[in-house]
């Protein structure tokens, strides 16, 4: 079985948000068109207590039940079976979806029988690059969906450097047209 992550997509991430990602918003159609083509969808959403050592790197942001920690308004999340909250301690950043605490991804996955894990959201170079190589880790054949993600890029070219990391844990890059 195959599975869609959708890392995420929430209104902090999203121009006008506390920690927007430029263009951010580009990838909700993007993955609003791929949602088809999965049986199986989870999200993982940013879920910050108000204080975390987190926000000494970061502006606050996706603090839990805050409008900002809403999936965008325009992503079809009636399709998303099941949400993932990651951050949630004060402790670590959470980076990755298979952190989450309200639920083991790695054992809902595995009780599907998924074997194959499509990944995309943001950011490419936090979340999704984290969130990808723990899938591989964890014995997922693992996509990332290029188009239907976006970077924070703190640094230009940390999307590169994040696509060269993903590459070099063989993870796969695809764009949205390869999906079947
Ligand atoms: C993220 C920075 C801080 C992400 C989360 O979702 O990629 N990036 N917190
Ligand atoms: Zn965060």
């Amino acid at each position: 079985m195959k599975a869609l992550l959708v890392v995420d997509v929430q209104n902090d991430f999203c121009p006008g948000g506390a920690l927007a990602v430029p263009e951010g918003d580009k990838v909700v159609p993007v993955i609003n068109k791929l949602l088809e083509k999965f049986s199986i969808v989870v999200a993982s959403k940013d879920w910050h207590p108000h204080e975390t050592v987190h926000f000494q790197k970061w502006p606050v942001h996706c603090v839990h039940n805050s409008k900002g920690a809403e999936f965008h308004p325009d992503l079809n999340s009636v399709k998303i079976q099941q949400v993932f909250l990651k951050g949630t301690s004060n402790k670590d950043d959470g980076y990755s979806a298979f952190e989450a605490t309200n639920l083991d991804l790695v054992k809902y996955l595995k009780n599907k029988d998924v074997t194959e894990l499509y990944v995309v959201g943001l950011a490419t170079d936090y979340c999704v690059r984290a969130s990808a190589l723990d899938a591989m880790q964890q014995g997922f054949k693992t996509f990332v969906v290029r188009d239907a993600v976006a970077a924070v890029n703190v640094n230009p070219g940390d999307d590169q450097k994040a696509f060269d990391d993903m590459t070099r844990g063989k993870v796969v890059l695809i764009t949205s047209g390869d999906v079947k």
